[in-house]
């Protein structure tokens, strides 16, 4: 029997800071590794972007008419310490306690990530994540969030997607290609990342015990290339190195079997200090919450050369000599910008997720990225994406009645902004902005065929 969704279901929308802000380098914020970093020639640039740090409130005021009861957004490190340490600034922190209040005052509740990809530039210039000391720089700046809007936000966030920073950190600023080892030394940062997180998730339930944290890995189902039982083993592996690394260790507190003997096979093991095992054990999540685009498909490794390829996931080039080979999946359509579409593999990674650590699971990006164009009668007819998520959404509620317990879908984005990785052509919001590539002039919002339907989804509480 098909479950309906429960009652106060948080059918949401998301945002990151540095895609939808603009103003990165004024009101007092620091640069971050992002505004710092090589983006490709031409298509990205993140100083203006959707311009929402001075259009919050028409922002907010679209999200409440679209009927949002979630937004999760997240805070600039650097716009509350420029430095990573040192001083708060004072108008970032203002920022976003306006924000929150805005939402608060539209009945939506706010979903804060403390770090979607953009360390200060400052640490970074210390070593970043190499670094030990940023650890404490995040607990610093998780502590100030906590005091500052613990008393309104409920539930927190504490990194985005890790385990790409890890698997693809070539535009997200976790690469050093000077050290010796660079994909040992990534393991080390990731190692510093869940022991921060892990203190983070504790200091959380010291200081605010109704509110609730969790981590917000990318997750997506591992498919066997074939049922030869190699490539099974392969995808099996793949998926403790790309899934279950991040989420066990949040979750239980110990480094997957499998994962840690790719790491030391490979000679990427992490040093672990005294004491790090026992924050690990410590701190826990009161939730699971992930982002789900696609699935990955993978075989044995054949160490022929091929075994790195170009398989359409959303960070492209998936394989890694001796562990396993990237591989397309044949059955499975594609987006305009070559992602695999797979609405069923969303209920299985639910299903997956749910029956490996059940706790409450919450999705914090779903979407389709697609060239959307405005029409000259002023509307914009993105039907594809209508039908991409009223696929995704049945099989969240096919997933609720596998008795997966599921509290949330904020699917990415709530209104246009800069792609991580496509500029601002590549488009995933419910709502336009009107900007033709680096013309900044005209921003208007103008809601897509999607905003209409998904408010009306909301309203009957998903039944589409
Ligand atoms: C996720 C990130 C988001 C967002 C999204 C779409 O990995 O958390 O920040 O960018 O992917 O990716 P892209 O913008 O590259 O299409």
């Amino acid at each position: 029997d098909l479950k309906s969704f429960p009652e106060h279901f948080l059918w949401g929308a998301s945002t990151s800071a540095y895609q939808f802000e603009g103003a990165s380098n004024e009101e007092g914020k620091g640069p971050s590794v992002i505004d710092m970093g090589n983006h490709p020639e031409g298509v990205t640039d993140f100083s203006v972007t959707s311009n929402h740090y001075y259009m919050y409130k028409e922002d907010v005021a679209m999200m409440a008419k679209m009927g949002l009861k979630a937004y999760r957004f997240s805070i600039a490190w650097s716009r509350i310490y420029p430095e990573g340490t040192g001083e708060a600034n004072p108008k970032g922190l203002a920022f976003y306690n306006n924000l929150i209040n805005e939402l608060l005052k539209h009945g939506i509740e706010p979903i804060v990530t403390m770090y979607h990809f953009d360390l200060p530039y400052a640490l970074e210039l210390k070593d970043g994540w190499r670094n030990r000391q940023t650890i404490d720089a995040f607990e610093r700046y998780a502590k100030t969030l906590f005091e500052h809007y613990g008393d309104r936000v409920k539930y927190w966030l504490t990194i985005n997607e890790q385990n790409m920073m890890i698997l693809h950190p070539g535009s997200l600023g976790t690469l050093d290609e000077t050290v010796e080892n660079p994909k040992k030394s990534l393991y080390q940062e990731n190692h510093h990342m869940l022991v921060a997180q892990a203190k983070v998730m504790d200091l959380c339930h010291r200081l605010l015990p109704d509110a609730k944290i969790g981590p917000a890995p990318n997750i997506g189902t591992i498919y066997p290339a074939s049922s030869k039982p190699e490539d099974v083993l392969a995808a099996d592996t793949y998926a403790a190195i790309r899934n279950w690394l991040y989420l066990d260790m949040a979750v239980f507190g110990k480094y997957n079997n499998v994962a840690w003997s790719y790491l030391v096979e490979n000679g990427y093991e992490p040093v672990i200090e005294e004491g790090d095992m026992e924050v690990l054990a410590k701190g826990k999540p009161d939730f699971i919450a992930f982002n789900y685009y696609t699935s990955q498909t993978v075989g044995e490794s054949l160490n022929d050369g091929n075994d790195i390829s170009h398989t359409g996931d959303q960070h492209e080039l998936v394989g890694e000599p001796g562990a396993y080979r990237g591989s397309v999946n044949p059955g499975l359509q594609k987006t305009e910008f070559g992602w695999e579409i797979d609405p069923v593999g969303f209920r299985t990674t639910l299903r997956q997720i749910y029956s490996r650590y059940n706790l409450p699971l919450i999705v914090t990006e779903n979407g389709l990225g697609a060239f959307d164009k405005l029409e000259p009668d002023g509307t914009v007819d993105d039907s594809y994406r209508i039908e991409f998520y009223k696929k995704h959404i049945e099989q969240i509620q096919l997933a609720v009645s596998d008795g997966v317990d599921v509290f949330g879908f904020c699917p990415w984005s709530a209104i246009d902004l800069v792609s991580t990785h496509q500029g601002s052509s590549k488009r995933y919001g419910f709502v336009y902005v009107n900007r033709e590539e680096f013309d900044l002039k005209d921003l208007r919002r103008i809601p897509k065929k999607s905003f209409y339907w998904y408010q009306k989804l909301i309203e009957t509480n998903g039944a589409v």
